[in-house]
């Protein structure tokens, strides 16, 4: 009888690990809390110009300059007033870093706020899912 028990712990154990490994593997993989993007900028454009996210996730995007003049990265509508991005200005050859989170899902609109740029598609969306 006390090969049974053994057995049943065993397999019990077995298990408890198989389902601790399913329960780690997440879409995508990573920490759902927070996700990094790498975005590439050039003339004109952002590239992917699209960053997905979730409600309350916290975003580290780098932008990287691949381009010949300078670039920024801007959520006007979110209100960043009289730094127009400037905090995110790279230089050609450079790359900066912030970090973005949303709280309420929706479409958050980005764009290079150096004049003339967004108007020719230097713009993009963070598009946030509950
Ligand atoms: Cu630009």
């Amino acid at each position: 009888m006390k090969w049974i028990l053994t057995f049943l712990f065993v397999v019990a154990v077995l298990a408890l690990v198989g389902l601790s490994a399913l329960a780690n593997q997440r879409p995508g993989g990573g920490d759902e809390r927070h996700k990094s993007v790498e975005i590439v900028m050039t003339e004109m454009r952002f590239s992917p110009n699209r960053i997905d996210a979730r409600a309350g996730q916290s975003v580290l995007v780098t932008i990287v300059n691949r381009g010949s003049q300078r670039h920024d990265l801007a959520f006007p509508p979110l209100g960043m007033p009289n730094l127009r991005g400037v905090e995110t200005l790279t230089m050609p050859g450079q790359s900066s870093r912030l970090t973005i989170s949303f709280d309420t899902p929706g479409t958050h609109l980005f764009q290079c706020t150096i004049p003339g740029h967004a108007a020719v598609g230097m713009t993009g969306a963070v598009f946030v899912s509950p």
